[in-house]
């Protein structure tokens, strides 16, 4: 990444345009949705602290033909539908602290006049074809059908009941016209072949300038490679307009056809900014978009829409003399405790469903905590979350002041001291400020996150070991308590100021309790002889219990779709809703909280000599993508070791490793592995991927005890 990283090459005041993908106006927002707009929304609120002009828009996704049937099925309008499903989008991101300058629609003039103005300039400059294409058509309700409401017999293996463009039993893909006994989802009917003159978007036209914008550095390493397997496929002609019955905009002088939902959604991203710019004068919105402009434009998107991001919408901007973005941010999808999201697990979780028992910023820290730059997936493991957060914000934030509070409020009127206690302690937090901001910027919130907890670590040791509670006793060290208590605060004051994209509800009520703004420069500053409040409890624990009920009325969710008598019965219509919110099967992590395997007998158990064990050596081994050589010492000084190739290099560095401690199977048989020989087996626990942990050896295992 270097476009957005190198803060040398920017300007000090950016003027910088954000968006997140705009939801589709047929379903509620869930978990995996806010992922999107809380790794948004931490970034934009980061370069807002910052001082840069930045502004965040988003809208509802209104058109297309899922939500012209839907809004039928219901006996409303579209446009009922669409409203009433934006202000429940609209109360759930709120409700989040999602901080949109604007939140529109793409069913409005600004939208509707813009996607016209670009298709006239598109095709005056000759890049819209027409060409009559024949597709398959439901005679009784008399609409062309997309592929997914085409049911029928799988071509290949003769599946009945399968999908109309693939195959959920072979997973054959083909093209609708191929399946056998075709039928319409929408009437039942079967389907003819009819033709129809459609538009296209000349695609292939921009290769040279798509192959460049790639190159300038732009895009996500794992984005720019997939693109390259594009173009190795080839570029090919888009087809943008579909004909009425469709819910949409009309294509100007081209009655009877609309543009293709796909064309007019990335153009919201301007009319939602042009609605902005139209209540707010002050705002110039050509300076955004113009082809000269300065400003800086990024969406943040999932890594299934990457194909209109990367590719069609730079080629209808620069086609219609608009810039180009200047990155575009692709993160993976969410799965719950290691599997994609699931109605009957109830770990298919609503938004308004997560806010009803828990904090929206207890999931703002867990997402930030797991999120890094790249398209990597994320598992929300419920078991984990809790623990984090009660163990990071809680036991170790929050705790700072906790512990330190009492003494100032109510042995000194509530006065920070005029001394700093441990200068070193003070300059070592504050000067941290820079790195935190880089991987802020980056979006490597995870390494901030653990950047700012092990600051908090130390801050907690300093306590520990000074302990003001013992010299409170004594009324000649009275000044002493007062500096290590104000020290405290203040190294609380920073950390909160550090915290605030993510946490800002927690950083308002830590700023009214120290009487204080946190504002980013702020975090250079001490807080000397300086008034602060009364402290309010902060922030409570994550109660499992809260988390539990979470899921339990996910399921009643389910079990109240089933029951209103539509069609969500039949398990294939399960299956295909899961299809499209879930999001990961292939990619889900086989370390994250598996199922509990076959059940063994007590004695098989006492077979297993666990042993805690220190690692004196851990390295590399050549060709293997995720195993560690570590040696392994039994006794504390060392006499017996042990050589384990162990699969946990997704997590650590093996400088990092030596010296720590961890769990062996002592007496398990040697293995030959392709590398060597492994003597054992060790254990480290985590939902895997970057997050596994040994022991520290402060822990107090020691090594050669048994494990019991
Ligand atoms: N409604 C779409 C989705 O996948 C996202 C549209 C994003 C806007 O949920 N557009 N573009 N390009
Ligand atoms: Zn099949």
């Amino acid at each position: 990444m270097s476009i957005a990283t190198s803060s040398q090459t920017l300007p000090k005041k950016r003027k910088i345009l954000v968006t997140c993908a705009l939801p589709y106006a047929n379903g509620s927002i869930h978990l995996g949705h806010l992922l999107e707009h809380i790794q948004t929304d931490i970034w934009v609120r980061f370069q807002r602290m910052r001082g840069h002009e930045t502004y965040f828009v988003c809208a509802d996704d209104a058109h297309g033909t899922p939500i012209m049937l839907k809004a039928q099925e219901l006996g409303i309008t579209p446009e009922e539908m669409i409203n009433a499903v934006r202000d429940e989008h609209m109360a759930d991101f709120a409700d989040f602290h999602i901080s949109f300058d604007n939140y529109h629609t793409t069913h409005c003039d600004e939208n509707q006049a813009l996607s016209s103005d670009i298709y006239s300039k598109l095709h005056a400059k000759g890049h819209i074809k027409t060409r009559t294409i024949s597709q398959l058509y439901d005679p009784e309700k008399g609409m062309f059908l997309p592929d997914r409401f085409i049911k029928g017999t799988c071509p290949k293996c003769k599946s009945e009941d399968e999908n109309g463009d693939s195959c959920d039993k072979c997973g054959a893909t083909y093209s609708p016209t191929e399946v056998i006994n075709p039928r319409s989802v929408v009437s039942g009917a079967t389907p003819v072949l009819k033709d129809s003159e459609h538009y296209f978007f000349d695609l292939p036209a921009f290769e040279g300038m798509l192959k460049e914008w790639i190159r300038s550095g732009a895009l996500q390493e794992e984005m720019a490679n997939k693109l390259s397997e594009w173009f190795e496929q080839g570029l090919k002609q888009w087809d943008i307009s579909r004909d009425a019955p469709y819910f949409g905009f009309e294509i100007p002088n081209a009655p009877g056809k609309f543009f293709y939902v796909w064309l007019d959604a990335p153009i919201g991203y301007m009319g939602s900014f042009k609605n902005l710019c139209n209540k707010k004068p002050e705002i110039d919105f050509d300076s955004f978009w113009a082809e000269n402009s300065d400003a800086e434009l990024y969406h943040f998107i999932g890594k299934d829409i990457i194909y209109f991001h990367s590719l069609f919408w730079p080629a209808v901007l620069e086609g219609a003399g608009y810039r180009k973005p200047t990155s575009v941010f692709a993160h993976g999808f969410v799965t719950v405790n290691g599997e994609k999201m699931s109605k009957s697990k109830g770990t298919f979780i609503k938004g308004r469903t997560y806010l009803d028992h828990l904090n929206p910023e207890y999931l703002r820290y867990y997402y930030a905590a797991k999120l890094t730059n790249r398209i990597d997936d994320l598992d929300l493991n419920l078991e984990d979350f809790a623990q984090r957060v009660n163990s990071d914000l809680v036991g170790k934030v929050v705790n700072i002041a906790s512990r330190c509070e009492s003494f100032i409020s109510k042995r000194f009127d509530g006065m920070l001291s005029t001394n700093i206690d441990n200068q070193a302690l003070a300059d070592e937090v504050m000067n941290a400020g820079d790195s935190i901001a880089a991987h802020y910027e980056s979006r490597d919130f995870g390494r901030g996150m653990r950047e700012i907890m092990a600051l908090a670590d130390k801050v907690n040791e300093y306590i520990a070991v000074k302990e003001p509670w013992q010299l409170v006793k004594d009324e000649t060290k009275q000044q002493e308590v007062q500096d290590i208590c104000s020290l405290g605060i203040n190294m609380f004051r920073t950390l909160m100021i550090y915290l605030k994209p993510v946490l800002p509800v927690l950083a308002d009520s830590t700023a009214a309790f120290l009487n204080d703004e946190l504002i980013w420069d702020g975090h250079k500053k001490l807080l000397t002889d300086h008034k602060i409040n009364k402290f309010k409890a902060l922030l409570q624990r994550v109660d499992m219990d809260k988390v539990n009920a979470v899921t339990e009325a996910s399921k009643e969710n389910l079990a109240a779709i089933s029951t209103d008598g539509k069609k969500e019965k039949t398990n294939d219509k399960k299956k295909k809703q899961e299809k499209v919110v879930d999001n990961s099967a292939a990619l889900a992590n086989p370390l994250a909280a598996d199922p509990i395997s076959e059940e063994i007998q007590f004695d098989d158990f006492a077979k297993i000599d666990l042993r805690i064990v220190k690692i004196v050596n851990a390295e590399h081994v050549e060709k293997a993508n995720k195993l560690l050589k570590l040696t392994l010492a039994l006794d504390n000084d060392g006499t017996e070791t042990r050589q384990v190739f162990a699969g946990i290099k997704s997590a650590y560095q093996p400088e990092d490793l030596i010296g720590k401690h961890t769990v062996m199977v002592a007496n398990l048989a040697p293995r030959k592995m392709r590398f060597g020989m492994s003597e054992g087996m060790v254990l480290a626990a985590g939902p895997g991927g970057e997050d596994l942990w040994v022991l520290n050896p402060d822990d107090g295992a020691q090594p050669g005890m048994r494990v019991k």
